[in-house]
């Protein structure tokens, strides 16, 4: 029975941070004295981020180019923020209302912050960074007269105030939003280290969802 018990933990330890990520730091407080089982945490929810539905969020108020807000996001684990429905896009247009224009006062372009999207690759076609038509990904409510690849070099995505598509230059320094999906903050590495077993041994369950790239200006 206590073996079917060292058995199970990191089973149910698994469901537990799939059901609420937050999970890992709890088993690890609870666990931290144990000799049983010694449980390693990774990819904590990075500090400023807020959850809505299925993901966490972070509103980036220091203006980057859209390539190096995209790198910033994947540093902290996540990716720039991809919108799939009016809930979410409702969600984002909330934290932009935080940062009003007279708070943004060292930022050129107050009304918009980059979102995970591009049509880099083609013009015309927009594509999310996770490799989905922006058609597709569920949310494509452009403002008016847009997208107008103004100058002929407006490659990159963005999302206004009033919750609207834009294109506008991947250079430009603007706001961003990244993004970091719950189902993949769970990873932890288990390893048994009572006598019966091989210290070694772990159990390590992958985490990241890789979104792919493309390139920017
Ligand atoms: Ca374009
Ligand atoms: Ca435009």
């Amino acid at each position: 029975m206590y073996i079917v018990q060292i058995l199970l933990l990191p089973v149910l330890i698994l469901q537990i941070c799939n059901a609420f990520p937050y999970a890992n730091d709890l088993i690890i407080n609870f666990l931290g004295n144990s000799n049983q089982m010694k449980i390693n945490s990774k990819n904590g929810v990075p500090r400023g981020y807020v959850l809505f539905e299925n993901s966490f969020y972070k509103y980036h108020r220091d203006p980057q180019t859209w390539a190096k807000a995209r790198q910033i996001c994947e540093v902290e684990g996540g990716y720039l923020a991809i919108v799939n429905s009016e809930e979410e896009a409702n969600f984002l247009r909330g934290m932009m209302s935080k940062y009003p224009d007279d708070v943004l006062t060292d930022v050129v372009h107050k009304s918009c912050v980059f979102l995970g999207f591009h049509d880099y690759f083609k013009e015309g076609e927009f594509v999310t960074i996770d490799g989905k038509s922006l058609e597709s990904s569920g949310y494509m409510h452009w403002a008016a007269g847009q997208p107008d690849n103004a100058g002929g070099k407006e490659n990159c995505g963005a999302l206004l105030r009033n919750g609207r598509l834009f294109d506008l230059p991947c250079g430009d320094k603007i706001p961003f939003i990244c993004e970091i999906s719950t189902d993949t903050l769970c990873t932890m590495t288990a390893v048994e280290t009572n006598n019966q077993s091989n210290p070694d041994q772990s159990q390590t369950v992958p985490v990241f969802d890789v979104r792919s790239s493309a390139r920017d200006d």
